[in-house]
Order: structure tokens, then sequence, then C-alpha cells
């Protein structure tokens, strides 16, 4: 990808051949640092898209004239399951719609701000070459329209967002999108061409919290996200709106980062990039796990799919991901291909000679008479911290467990059968087969090193908090058990 300039040097020539020849004055070329652009011919209208869909490229032998049409529309809609937000978008998505053009097209920009609107809006392209690229010509009340026309000088991936005070407000509620400049002749083919844009939102409530919520500004001034997502909602492109390919075909993602404020570590779980144009500029590279992508910047990044399966394309500041929505999905359908990846060739206990269930935690420290009574708050607020240092791990958040893996604790119709309320399970650990709610698991669980009063604790908190009937347990019972038991 080339700065116009240098891609238009036999132009240039032949434009100034063309003039000497005439031996006219072109007012155009008589101004002092302006270069002879290309002849735009025709015009078009731009289609755009919303994510995670690219429009085609322009279809014209030569530069033209596009027009594009961008309707600004503040309107709630959702951000999570059962959580919403009112979103300030262009077109009516979050991300923005795509707009794509090509090196040396003349861009006629049309931008509306819908008159239901509450907000003075405008647009700053990073691929505009001119002041506030577009922002002081476009700042327009709810109502209006506002015109204006750039040249597409520079190839590449270019975010696109409001600029209006308090900008950093503006983008926080959803106002960033992409426009492609490609070059002329187009971008090499590829089987698919997606686009994902990542941003957080900064949300009054925290994640998971139903109900409309409200931009928070502390919270974005100290970079706290409660929501870091792929194209504007969690879920937004996974599950049943995952994006779809076949084994074999290549994929192009034109990948943004809206912001406002965090840096992503784009990474696709299950995937080499075989090449990533860096920053969404000219330069490429190859064969990368990881590539970063700025706030209100780009990167495109191109793969082959080689085998099926779900691709998690994933901001790998990895909490990020799991725990404030910032995935989503490509599934990769068709033949197995086992030369590339076998899956789970077989699956054997592996303890060496001589060792027994392994015991987690440190040594018993308390006396062994030592069995305080508490109440249920304080065996509550104990047993959550406990549950997350000793058991989230493996059982996951909420009690969730991990399928074939690690059950749930979560209304556990094994744990509620048991007399001794599972007090044995953690004192001795647990293997072989067992079912829980319908399913079978059969894993080892390793024996926890936890005092009498810590094991009441963590055992109430499980009764309660994961809807397992309740009940309030003192470190005696615990007690009384190991006595008999062990
Ligand atoms: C290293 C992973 C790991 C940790 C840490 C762990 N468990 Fe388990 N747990 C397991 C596995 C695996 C099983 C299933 C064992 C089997 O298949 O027989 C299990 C089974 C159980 C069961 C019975 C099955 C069910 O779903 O009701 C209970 C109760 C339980 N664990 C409680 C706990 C508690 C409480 C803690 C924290 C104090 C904890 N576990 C920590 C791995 C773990
Ligand atoms: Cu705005």
């Amino acid at each position: 990808m080339n700065k116009l300039t240098s891609t238009y040097k036999p132009i240039l020539f032949l434009g100034a051949m063309a003039l000497i020849l005439m031996a006219s004055c072109n007012s155009h070329s008589d101004k002092k640092g302006s270069d002879v652009l290309p002849l735009i011919k025709g015009e078009v209208v731009a289609e755009l898209t919303a994510a995670p869909f690219v429009p085609p490229p322009i279809d014209a032998k030569s530069n033209t004239k596009v027009v594009v049409e961008l309707e600004i529309i503040e309107q709630v809609m959702r951000l999570a399951d059962g959580v919403e937000y009112n979103f300030w978008t262009f077109g009516g998505v979050v991300p923005g719609k795509f707009i794509r053009v090509r090196q040396g097209d003349l861009v006629e920009f049309h931008l509306h701000n819908h008159p239901d609107n509450m907000f003075p809006h405008n647009i700053d392209l990073h691929a505009v070459t001119g002041p506030g690229g577009g922002a002081e010509a476009t700042l327009i009340a709810p109502g209006k329209s506002a015109q204006f026309s750039f040249r597409a000088l520079n190839e590449g991936l270019y975010v696109y967002h409001c600029a209006t005070a308090p900008v950093g407000m503006h983008v926080a509620n959803g106002m960033y999108g992409l426009i492609l400049v490609e070059p002329l002749e187009g971008m090499p083919p590829v089987d698919h061409e997606f686009y994902v844009m990542q941003s957080e939102f900064y949300t009054t409530g925290k994640f998971g919290e139903r109900g409309l919520q409200e931009f928070d500004m502390q919270k974005a001034l100290d970079e706290r996200p409660d929501y870091v997502v792929m194209n504007g909602a969690v879920g937004a492109n996974t599950g049943e709106n995952a994006m779809i390919v076949n084994v074999g075909e290549t994929v192009r993602l034109y990948l943004g980062n809206g912001g406002p404020n965090l840096v992503s570590s784009f990474h696709a779980i299950g995937e080499i990039f075989d090449k990533v144009y860096i920053e969404g500029g000219s330069l490429y590279t190859e064969n990368v796990q990881t590539t970063l992508i700025p706030a209100g910047g780009s990167a495109i990044v191109e793969f082959k799919c080689e085998v099926p399966g779900t691709l998690h394309l994933v901001d790998h500041s990895i909490f990020r991901a799991f725990n404030k929505g910032a995935i989503a999905q490509i599934k990769v359908v068709g033949e197995e291909n086992y030369d590339v990846f076998t899956g789970l060739q077989k699956e054997t206990v592996y303890l060496p000679e001589g060792s027994a269930i392994q015991k987690v935690g440190k040594e018993r420290t308390e006396a062994v008479d030592e069995a305080p009574v508490r109440t249920l708050e304080e065996r509550m607020e104990k047993g959550r911290a406990l549950y997350t240092q000793n058991c989230l791990a493996c059982h996951m958040d909420q009690g969730r467990g991990v399928p074939g893996v690690f059950p749930p604790l979560y209304n556990s119709d094994f744990l509620q059968a048991r007399d001794d309320k599972g007090i044995g399970i953690i004192l001795e650990g647990l293997q072989g087969e067992i079912t829980v709610n319908g399913n079978t698991y059969n894993n080892i669980m390793p024996a926890m090193q936890m005092s009498d009063d810590n094991i009441a604790s963590v055992m109430t908190y499980i009764f309660n908090e994961l809807n397992n009937g309740g009940g309030l347990l003192q470190a005696s019972e615990v007690r009384e058990w190991r006595e008999k038991n062990q």
C-alpha cells in the first residue's frame, strides 16, 4: 500500500507533459505543493454494512465520486442479556456502518443528525487529510445535515468516530466505526471478509446488572469498564450469531478498536494469523499469534481455516474476554483434518506408583479443639472469599462447573443427597465416576487442607448462595466428622 503521491508519479509526469504540450495553465497545478490528482469518473452511492459484514469493493475501473450517507441515531439497544444502554450510533448500529472506498476516490460525505436525537454530533474520519478529519465541517444539531468532500489520499483501514465535546463520552456511547481505503485494484481475493470492532462500556451497574444502564463518567476516567465487547454487545457474534466459514477457506478480518481507553491484544484462539497488516497500514508481517490494536486504531488479519471447530476472537487481556464480554466466534464447518489436528487421542489416569490423592493447601494449623461458633452472615462472608480462593478455579463462578470435567456445585443433587454435607469430599478428596444433575464425571478432586472453621464457612456459602437448600454449618460438626472418620 502506497501513499498516493508515489503511486501516481507516472500520472503526475504525464500530466506535466500534457500541460507543457498544451502550453496552457491549469489553476490547480499552479498552486504551490499541490499534486495532480487522478481523474474522477462517474458517481456511486456507497453500500454500507453493519458488523460483522463488509461491503463489496466498488465496481468501477477508475476513481469515482463515492457518495456516503450516514445517519446518526441515538437509541436504546441490548448491551447484554437483560441489560440495555442508550447507544449513540452511526447508522443505528454499534460499531457504526462499515464504509469502503478506494485510494484516489473523491468521497462526498453526507452526515445526518436524526431529529429525534438529543445531542449535537459530528464525524472525524482518520482517513481524511484535513482539519479534524471532517469534525469541524460536520458539527450539527439534531434535525440537521452536513456535507463535505475529501480525497482518499492514503490507503489503509481507518477508524472514524464522533469528536463532539465531551469527546470521550460520545465515543464511550458507541460512536465509532471503520472506513477501508483499499487500492484501486482491490485487496487480494479471499473467501470471506468480516468486520469486528472492540470497545468498552462504562455502566453505572456492574457487569450483568439488569435494566437500562447509564454512562458512568467516573469509571470512564478511571479506565475501569464493566463491559469490553466485540461488535457492540456481549455475544453480538457468538452462538447463533457466530460468523460461519468452511474448512479450507481463507478469511480476512478488518479489525478496529473504538476504545475509548483500552488497547486490545487481539487473538484468535485456535488459529495463527498468516498475515497481519500492522495497525491497518501498508506493512504486513506473517505468522502472528496476538496483535495489538490501539484505541482509535485498526489491524487487518488473514488466515486459512484448516480444521473444523469454533475459533474464539478475544482480547487476550483475558479477563476482558471471559468476564467482560470481549469474545466473538467464527464457526469453521467441514471435514476433520486429522493430519493437522487429532483432538483428544486418549485420556489415562496419571498416578505415579505410591501416590495417592493430592492434598492442596497449607497444613492444618489451628488447635484441634478450636471450633468457633459463627452467625450465618459471618460464615457467608468468609465462605464467599474461601470459595474464590479454593474452589473457583475448578468449579467456576457461581459453581457452574466445566462440562465433562468439573461438576457443578450450583443446585447439585449429588451434594444434597450426601449426609456428610460435603465435609468428607473436602477433607478426603473425591475420585471415581459420579453423577451430578444427570451428567457423569470421572475425575479427581484433591483433598483440601482447610481448617474446620473454614470448611464450615465454605459449605455454608455453597448451601445458601449456590442453591443447595440453605443451612448453617458450624466448625464443631466438621470436627465431629473428622473424629469419627479419620
Ligand atoms: C483442582 C480442582 C478442584 C478444586 C480446587 C475443587 N474441586 Fe471439588 N471437585 C473436583 C472434581 C474433579 C470433582 C469430581 C470428582 C469425581 O469425578 O469423582 C469435584 C467434586 C466436588 C463435589 C461433589 C460433586 C458436586 O458437584 O456436588 C463437591 C461438593 C465439591 N467438589 C466441592 C468442592 C469445594 C467446596 C471446593 C473448594 C473448597 C472444591 N470442590 C475444590 C475438582 C475440584
Ligand atoms: Cu456524537
